[in-house]
């Protein structure tokens, strides 16, 4: 089957590194992307593009009408910092945007649909080491609880409509051709830029506050990975536990001083992310994905620190 794909949200963190990813795979004019705003340059350079606002029904039933899609990416999304600061935003973009998508998807008959979960989902009382993927889920965020509303949804189309949904709970994501856009792992993107920019960084997270991590290439591979494994093999159609790797800022800043040997780092007196960090895993169990389709971690500490100092230096 020649596969048609829409990704919407196609400018933000994950989408700029997807798209490209699977134009590289497709072809370039098989992956439409799309997004409420101009494309980034990376976008509109290498392929079709739409504008699209996913709260408009009628204009995204015109794109899917006019393209057909076989799998549809929906990353349009509110993250967790900026959630708090627009609760009824957050929710109405992260809820509505999904139901309209799977709505149009059953109707469009699309294949498959991807569309990301995270690691909040998890809330203060569920384990905080090795979170399992099932367990207490109290997410106290806006982000946090229409993501794991959002997964209920998606197992509901699985069960009830047949639609092939496929999902993984990320943790922070690390990469350096985009940047993140008002989540609380975000200092662990911002301080490689700081870090080669002006040698030193102001962490808003505590010292040692550890949190689930992962290279964009990694995350990436376990996208297409996932959407790419035999449907029987999947036994959750909720989202797959990812664990990547943990670590804390003072852990990340020792590494950077292997390489850049003057960092400095310092911390914020406070900053309302850090409450969102605290009812977050430290971290995670993903033995679901490594059993039903295969998945292991390429990117450790090192490895993460490494790639982003040598590829940032290249652009900024
Ligand atoms: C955020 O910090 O909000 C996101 C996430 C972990 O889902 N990066």
């Amino acid at each position: 089957m020649t596969e048609k794909i829409l990704v919407i949200g196609a400018n933000g963190q994950i989408g700029t590194e997807l798209v490209n990813a699977l134009r590289n795979v497709y072809g370039a004019e098989q992956v439409i992307a799309s997004d409420i705003h101009d494309p980034v340059d990376a976008i509109r350079d290498t392929g079709p593009f739409e504008f699209v606002n996913v709260l408009d029904n009628d204009n995204l039933q015109h794109i899917f009408q006019k393209h057909q899609p076989t799998q549809v990416y929906l990353l349009a999304a509110i993250l967790s910092a900026v959630g708090e600061q627009k609760p009824k935003m957050a929710w109405d973009l992260n809820m509505t945007g999904l139901i309209h998508v799977l709505d149009l998807a059953v109707e469009f008959k699309v294949a498959k649909v991807f569309w990301p979960s995270s690691i909040a989902v998890f809330g203060p009382h569920s384990p905080q080491f090795d979170t399992p993927q099932y367990c207490v889920m109290d997410p106290n965020t806006v982000y946090g609880f229409s993501k794991l509303a959002g997964e209920r949804w998606c197992e509901y189309y699985f069960a009830k409509h047949g639609l092939d949904v496929r999902s993984i709970r990320y943790p922070g994501l690390i990469g350096w051709r985009a940047n993140p856009g008002g989540g609380t792992t975000d200092y662990a993107v911002h301080i490689f830029h700081e870090a080669l920019k002006t040698g030193k960084y102001e962490s808003f997270l505590s010292a040692e506050t550890a949190l689930p991590m992962m290279y964009m290439d990694d995350a990436i591979r376990a996208t297409l990975d996932l959407m790419n494994a035999p449907a029987e093999s999947l036994t959750i159609r909720s989202a797959y536990n990812l664990a990547g790797i943990s670590f804390t800022p003072t852990q990340l800043a020792e590494e950077i001083k292997k390489i850049i040997p003057g960092f400095e780092i310092s911390y914020a007196e406070s900053d309302p992310r850090q409450a969102i960090a605290d009812s977050w895993p430290k971290s995670i169990d993903d033995s679901y994905a490594q059993k039903d389709w295969g998945w292991k971690l390429e990117y450790d500490l090192p490895a993460i620190t490494a790639g982003m100092l040598t590829n940032l230096k290249k652009i900024i």
